[in-house]
């Protein structure tokens, strides 16, 4: 039992651990390194030879590494394989509008297998996809014809493709996006700026328009005070200070060999998927007195990030993303800016991914690793009680951070993962507060549709009102300017975290504190608290609520000890956390059912990674981690 997924960063308890096996730093190239661009090309040209194109039509929707089993990676840490894990790629490839799971041999040049999927939902959408559908109504003359009727101009137009998700039917649908527009004219915050009631629904195997509807002419809001650029004469979001930057005159303290990044006592291995984006593996952190690496963190990534909004009017009920699923968090990362995303100190790292074709794309400066240093105290004390003399001791709280940045439509999610000095491990999306309504609260407040605790902007509906005394039905959200609503929503981050604390056995516990009764009339008190663990035997033992949970959730291992005979752990550290609202029998919510609880532990199994499932759109939810957590209820 080592494998699960939360809503929760990590961080480690205030045990200390005992032995580790792992004794040798990895060697370059590493068997969990992504694929490489001579990699990428090579799987198409694989791909290309078994699908010839004079008689198929192959698309590419995922591309990445087969990651070797989980076994045959520890015995190559721990040098007991006789030879290195097999060098494999996984292929999510439409041929002939049929969804292959394939499995390629990199050095042998060739497919060793290749599954049809025939179940329900389709594979992450491509880019190149999207932006032939978002340029299908240019053509269409319905569409122009409506645009000339709200009075715009069509070159002003901007439209993007929306996943359609399920409903209840029982017939399957085709792959198809409904294209929606907004408005720029005056503006580049053309979120803020919705073309309400005309959809334009898009069949992506054929490339043609299936549908059209124009509903309603509810007023484009304004341009004025939606510019969010520094040059805008109404900046609207953080006003320039003064130059500040941090600098390390010798250097970073941290080294970066391949994939593997060594800082202080911690050793890793950073990945990058064009689902998941960030990857980290085998982080093990060096025991001073032991002189030995110690396993904590076998894998952790971001599994899904579920986002239903709670506007249910025809162009917006459908509107329940899966960003990792449908539209790729990795695939959607963007370039950091040097200085501005990352401090002065950072190193960058480059990713690449695979396009439509098959063809690698460089995506430069995507990850940036730095460390952090904000002018805090890690440990420290001052000794004033030994006579005649003073003894202070601090250690400044110095931190690695490794960041990605992925923009996923109008979201800007600043993803962090920060390994500190005491052995914890943190992951953060910055500022996000994954409850409804909270950036909107934000918004209101400034005035402006810029927010910033997700940081991005905001989704925003077009409507007739102009002030809230005039709203008498079902808003669905906040008014925020004229003609502008904010709809409410939430956001759910869900990382599988496979934790091996010390090995690979571990068992989840939970330690209560429990108000003890004191029966004994001698003594002085009547009453103290102790803690009392539970380890859980099923995995119905382990669905938390966190609202619910009281005490530590702990993930320890059984068979090691301390000297002292203390336990081996890692303590789980909720952030904010949220429930979901929805019924479980509504359709957003039966695919979304993985946010049902806070946290949830599975066996290891190296299939079941994604909480939504592999094929997410228009899944129907029968692939996800609720349904497979009750195999072994
Ligand atoms: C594979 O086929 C695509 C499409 O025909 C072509 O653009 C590409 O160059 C081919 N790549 C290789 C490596 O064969
Ligand atoms: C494509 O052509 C090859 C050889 O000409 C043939 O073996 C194969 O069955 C064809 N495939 C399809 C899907 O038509
Ligand atoms: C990817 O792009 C970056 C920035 O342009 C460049 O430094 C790097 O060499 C490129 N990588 C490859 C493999 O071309
Ligand atoms: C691993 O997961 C896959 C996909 O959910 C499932 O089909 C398979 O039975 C699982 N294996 C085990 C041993 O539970
Ligand atoms: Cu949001």
């Amino acid at each position: 039992m080592s494998s699960l997924a939360s809503m929760a960063s990590v961080s480690k308890s205030l045990i200390f651990f005992l032995l580790s096996t792992l004794s040798i730093f990895p060697t370059h190239p590493h068997p969990l390194d992504p694929l490489t661009p001579a990699e990428f090309t090579k799987v198409q040209s694989i791909v290309n030879n078994s699908y010839p194109k004079k008689n198929h039509s192959v698309a590419f929707h995922y591309v990445g590494l087969e990651e070797p089993d989980k076994t045959a990676i520890l015995s190559w840490l721990e040098g007991s394989a006789t030879k290195t894990p097999p060098r494999q790629a996984f292929i999510i490839a439409r041929i002939n509008q049929i969804t292959h799971e394939i499995i390629a041999d990199l050095p042998g040049h060739k497919i060793i297998s290749d599954e049809v999927y025939g179940g329900y939902g389709y594979p992450v959408l491509t880019f190149d996809e999207q932006i032939a559908a978002n340029a299908m109504p240019f053509k269409y003359t319905p569409f122009l014809e409506s645009i000339r009727k709200r009075g715009l101009k069509v070159e002003e137009v901007v439209c993007t493709s929306f996943a359609i998700g399920w409903y209840g039917e029982q017939r399957r649908n085709r792959r198809v996006v409904r294209v929606l527009c907004n408005y720029l004219d005056g503006s580049v915050n053309l979120y803020m700026r919705p073309i309400e009631g005309i959809t334009v629904t898009v069949d992506l195997e054929e490339m043609k328009i299936l549908g059209f509807v124009d509903r309603s002419t509810v007023p484009v809001p304004k341009a004025d005070g939606t510019d969010y650029r520094e040059s805008s004469p109404e900046l609207p979001i953080g006003s320039l200070l003064k130059g500040i930057s941090i600098r390390q005159s010798d250097g970073p303290s941290f080294t970066i060999d391949g994939h593997t990044i060594r800082w202080d006592n911690w050793d890793f291995h950073l990945g990058f998927d064009a689902r998941a984006g960030p990857i980290i593996s085998l982080a093990s952190i060096f025991d001073l007195q032991k002189q030995k690496f110690r396993k904590v963190l076998y894998q952790g990534f971001l599994s899904e990030v579920f986002v239903p909004y709670m506007d249910l009017n025809e162009e917006w009920y459908y509107r329940v993303f899966f960003d990792a699923g449908e539209y790729g968090y990795g695939l959607c990362a963007v370039p950091l800016e040097p200085l501005r995303d990352c401090p002065e100190n950072a190193v960058f790292m480059d990713a690449y991914v695979a396009d439509h074709n098959g063809t690698p794309v460089n995506m430069s400066k995507i990850f940036c690793i730095f460390e952090r240093y904000a002018g805090d105290v890690m440990w420290r004390h001052t000794e004033t009680a030994i006579p005649g003399k003073v003894i202070r001791e601090v250690r400044p709280e110095v931190t690695l951070v490794v960041r990605m940045v992925s923009t996923v439509g109008n979201y800007d999610y600043i993803n962090d993962w920060e390994f500190k000095q005491s052995g914890s491990i943190k992951v953060t999306f910055h500022g996000v507060k994954a409850r409804f309504g909270s950036e909107i609260g934000y918004t209101e407040e400034k005035k402006m549709h810029i927010l910033v605790g997700l940081t991005g902007l905001l989704e925003v509906r077009g409507s007739m009102y102009t002030h809230t005394d005039q709203i008498k039905e079902e808003a669905y959200g906040t008014l925020l300017a004229e003609n502008t609503l904010g709809a409410n929503h939430d956001h759910f981050f869900t990382y599988h975290l496979d934790l091996d604390v010390d090995g690979d056995a571990n068992s989840f516990v939970r330690s209560q504190l429990r108000t003890t009764p004191v029966a004994d009339d001698l003594l002085p008190r009547k009453s103290y608290w102790r803690a009392v663990s539970e380890t859980a035997k099923t995995e119905s033992d382990a669905r938390i609520k966190l609202g619910e949970a009281q005490g530590d959730l702990l993930v320890v291992n059984p068979n090691k000890r301390t000297d002292m005979g203390n336990v081996i752990g890692y303590r789980l550290i909720p952030g904010s956390s949220a429930a979901p609202l929805l019924s479980d029998d509504d359709y957003p919510q039966i695919r979304g059912a993985f946010t049902k609880y806070n946290l949830w532990i599975t066996p290891y199994n190296k299939s079941e990674k994604w909480a939504g499932g592999l094929f997410v759109d228009q899944s129907r939810g029968d692939d996800t981690l609720a349904r497979w957590s009750l195999r072994h209820a």
